[in-house]
């Protein structure tokens, strides 16, 4: 529905990146004191993008519960007169309300994907424009990820359960832009294969008067060389000695729209298509037809003082060492990635599973692990159906600003939820039948978790592939390889037997302190890492139906505080800064398959 800030003959954009100002409103009352109507006072100052958490070498900062303001001026030039102004965040976690000048613009609840506001009659041209955003961070029963706010002596307390640290702020992008009045509004691709042959089913939507307007596309390769062009709000361009993307490859065409006027074209948007069809059949994963194994790792936007900020130089990093790895794959583990994240797997062939922020929807043994109260996961108050509003919310948003992505192969629509009763599967039948309608050309699973094995499990039967994180050697048979080998080879047989389609082992992994080393197997130790993933990949290579194996976490990342996580979670392969631990060098041996 969304279609990204772009700069042409038609549209304008400029970014709002850069110092804004900023306050913690630490007894809320910014709100009732209305302060988007002057310039906020304290003035501390704060890049955007970035979470605000950790910036401050201040506690009250760092687990502050509940809003901080965000504000900055741009001139808004004289030249855009006429056009239609959009002002855009790519994110704001987990919920935001956005005011130009006095004017309340927007609102949005979820804290990973984009929202806009049309501001053409409320920006005042060829002057500067205040603009102030509140964000909250507050995770509640009606969130997406939940949690719930304990009121103790010391303050509020936000409680979750989830394993990742509750990071806030404008984590991405802010943009204002342009479009004319009568434009191109969403552009959906579809691809397909025949033999040598390729099609692009592409549908536009157009907005502010554009009936009667003509639609064009055309396809352009690598090169530029145009190689199919048709009229029509939707159509098909078909592409003779097509060049398909593929993993490893990610070869890219360009789907140019235009809106024609008489003789005009009064607006275009281009967008990168790639021509690949993706499969599931029996237990395999088939992308343009043939057996797609993933390698790779669930990972995280997490890094050392900006915590979930976007930055393009980490990521370029982070696929350079993906490459190096040899992996050919990850996961959005446990929210959308930026856009950015999106187009440079598109480019690189880097297959993605696509994940809502549908984390820690577990309330039992789960949470007392990470230090929140067990309760019934799905109650009136709990879980419930105000929580599946947002949760339904999330997935339309997923789907309409991802489903162009030929590197997204499947959604994944929650991370270890229960799964085990009659009620969690009334839950989520209506999400799974909501996903296939919105997108029908891509498989939708979800990840299971190891407290529902696959006789428990009644949610697996509504997705199209098993996916499940499994801890033998960690959590269960701590220490004990041997053990552990027989634990997960059962259950995966189990799996199998029960199920016949893919199983894609989305997390499996160590605790590791780098450094830390042994002569026997000890966990926390480097070569227990290394000998728990060898122990797992043998096991896999006597199962026919797994059809990947996506290790838990890239990277060591940010945590709340509890007793098993030591300055956050360590079971990256690298640390926090992106050095390897020994576990990365034995998988970089395996998926390149170099002794
Ligand atoms: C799984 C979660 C993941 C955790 C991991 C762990 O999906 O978010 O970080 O376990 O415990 O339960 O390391």
């Amino acid at each position: 529905m969304m279609l990204r800030p772009t700069a042409n003959a038609w549209r304008d954009r400029r970014t709002l990146d850069g110092l804004w100002s900023f306050a913690v409103d630490h007894d809320g009352v910014g709100r009732g004191q209305r302060w988007w109507e002057a310039p906020l006072t304290g003035r501390t100052e704060i890049p955007v993008p970035a979470s605000y958490n950790d910036l401050f070498v201040d506690d009250s900062v760092r687990g502050h519960v509940g809003d901080v303001w965000y504000q900055t001026s741009v001139h808004v030039p004289r030249s855009w007169h006429g056009e239609r102004i959009v002002l855009r965040f790519d994110a704001a976690t987990h919920r935001a309300v956005v005011w130009v000048g006095d004017t309340r613009v927007a609102e949005h609840e979820g804290g990973y994907t984009p929202f806009e506001a049309d501001v053409t009659d409320v920006v005042e041209l060829g002057s500067e424009n205040r603009i102030t955003v509140v964000v909250d961070n507050t995770l509640t029963w009606e969130s997406i990820p939940p949690g719930y706010v304990e009121h103790t002596p010391d303050g509020p307390r936000q409680r979750y359960y989830h394993d990742f640290f509750n990071y806030a702020g404008l984590h991405r992008s802010v943009w204002l832009y342009t479009t004319p009045k009568a434009h191109v509004s969403d552009v959906t691709a579809v691809t397909g294969l025949d033999g040598a042959q390729g099609t692009v089913d592409y549908e536009v939507a157009t907005a502010g008067n554009a009936d009667g307007l003509e639609v064009r596309a055309a396809l352009r390769d690598a090169e530029g060389t145009e190689v199919a062009r048709t009229t029509g709000t939707s159509g098909t361009l078909v592409v003779d000695e097509v060049h398909p993307w593929r993993p490893s490859e990610g070869y890219l065409y360009e789907l140019g729209v235009e809106l024609w006027d008489g003789g005009a074209v009064v607006d275009a948007y281009a967008l990168n298509v790639g021509v690949r069809t993706v499969e599931v059949r029996g237990t395999e994963f088939l992308i343009n037809g043939e057996p797609f194994y993933f390698t790779g790792f669930g990972m995280h936007e997490d890094h050392p003082v900006r915590g979930k900020g976007h930055d393009d130089a980490s990521m370029v990093h982070d696929f350079a060492l993906l490459d190096w790895i040899g992996a050919n794959s990850l996961r959005t583990s446990h929210y959308p990635y930026a856009e950015e994240i999106l187009d440079h797997a598109d480019r690189n062939g880097i297959v993605v599973i696509d994940e809502t922020a549908a984390v820690g929807l577990n309330l039992g043994v789960a949470g007392g692990i990470l230090g929140a109260e067990a309760k019934p996961t799905f109650s009136d108050d709990t879980i419930g159906e105000a929580t599946r509003r947002t949760h339904l919310q999330a997935i339309r948003e997923l789907v309409a600003r991802d489903k162009n992505h030929p590197s997204v192969v499947l959604w994944s629509i929650a991370n270890e939820p229960e799964s085990d009763t009659e009620a969690s599967r009334k839950y989520f039948e209506p999400l799974f039948t909501e996903t296939r309608r919105l997108d029908p050309s891509r498989p939708v699973g979800f990840v299971n978790v190891m407290l529902a094995p696959a006789d428990k499990c009644v949610v697996t039967e509504l997705a199209d592939v098993v996916m499940l994180n499994r801890y033998y050697g960690w959590y269960v048979h701590s220490g004990d390889l041997a053990a552990a080998e027989r634990g997960l080879e059962d259950e995966l047989n189990a799996w199998a037997d029960r199920h016949d389609k893919p199983i894609l082992i989305t997390e499996y992994g160590a605790d590791t302190v780098a450094g830390l080393h042994s002569v026997t197997p000890q966990p926390w130790t480097e070569e227990y890492q290394v000998d728990l993933l060898e122990m797992y990949h043998r096991v896999f290579d006597r199962i026919e139906a797994v059809a990947g194996e996506q290790v838990w976490n890239f990277a060591d990342f940010a945590t709340a505080a509890g007793f098993a996580r030591v300055e956050g979670n360590k079971k990256g392969v690298f640390t926090r800064d992106r050095h390897p631990k020994a576990g990365a060098f034995a998988l970089r041996r395996r998926w390149r398959k170099e002794i």
